[in-house]
């Protein structure tokens, strides 16, 4: 029901946690759209847009690209949805994210999954994953933990402090980590 107030979900983690993963999984059992903040902005690169240089050499360096940009991105994904429960993943990765998002939408989640996951289980499978992304080699990487643990574990722990972060071990195998999140979103099937 597209008339109905829009559900969202922030699926936040450290880079390699296994975000993308997880949600390709909800979105084939209950129902929900992925928008992945880091695709979006990919895309942004790819389709020549005049920011393409600037998300470029940002995600290059590990460093969150201006709220302004990708909360655009995010609204006008959600705007051309056909269902109102979203997955956002990979955002907000601050607090002026969260901030922005706010501010724009108006919206709150209705909770956090958070992939709690040891930085050399996430910087093995990030040099494993071979996807030709130009941010999965080891100086970025290491910045991309850097940013995580000053910038986007507060906005973890903001939501934890209003009860809102599903924490889940994100060292299990892939099946083992649905099975653990699945019956949040059971509830959504309603
Ligand atoms: N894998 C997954 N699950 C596994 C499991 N249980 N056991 C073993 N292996 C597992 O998984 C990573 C790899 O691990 C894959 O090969 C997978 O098969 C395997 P994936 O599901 O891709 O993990 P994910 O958490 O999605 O990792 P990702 O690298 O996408 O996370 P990031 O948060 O780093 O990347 P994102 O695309 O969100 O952002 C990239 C950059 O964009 C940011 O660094 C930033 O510069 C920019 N950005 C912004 O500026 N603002 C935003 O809002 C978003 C992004
Ligand atoms: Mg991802």
């Amino acid at each position: 029901n597209t008339s109905s107030r829009p559900r969202v979900v922030f699926v936040l983690g450290g880079p390699g946690s296994g975000k993308g993963t997880q949600c390709a999984k909800i979105v084939d059992n209950y129902g929900f759209i992925h928008l992945s903040a880091g695709d979006l902005l990919r895309a942004e690169i790819k389709s020549g847009s005049p920011n393409g240089n600037m998300i470029q050499n940002m995600i290059k360096d590990g460093k969150i690209v201006p709220s302004e940009v990708t909360v655009k991105l995010l609204l006008k994904a959600m705007n051309e949805a056909t269902t109102d429960k979203f997955l956002i993943d990979g955002f907000p990765r601050n607090e002026e994210n969260r901030l922005a998002f706010e501010k724009v939408t108006g919206l709150e989640p209705e909770f956090i999954l958070y992939f709690d996951c040891p930085l050399t289980e996430m910087e093995k499978r990030l040099l494993g994953r071979n996807e030709g992304r130009v941010d999965d080699n080891i100086d970025t990487i290491r910045k991309r933990f850097k940013v995580f643990i000053e910038s986007s574990l507060p906005v973890i722990d903001h939501y934890d402090k209003l009860g809102k972060t599903r924490k889940v071990n994100a060292t299990k195998t892939r099946e083992e980590v649905f099975k653990t999140i699945e019956p949040l979103f059971k509830p959504f099937l309603e």
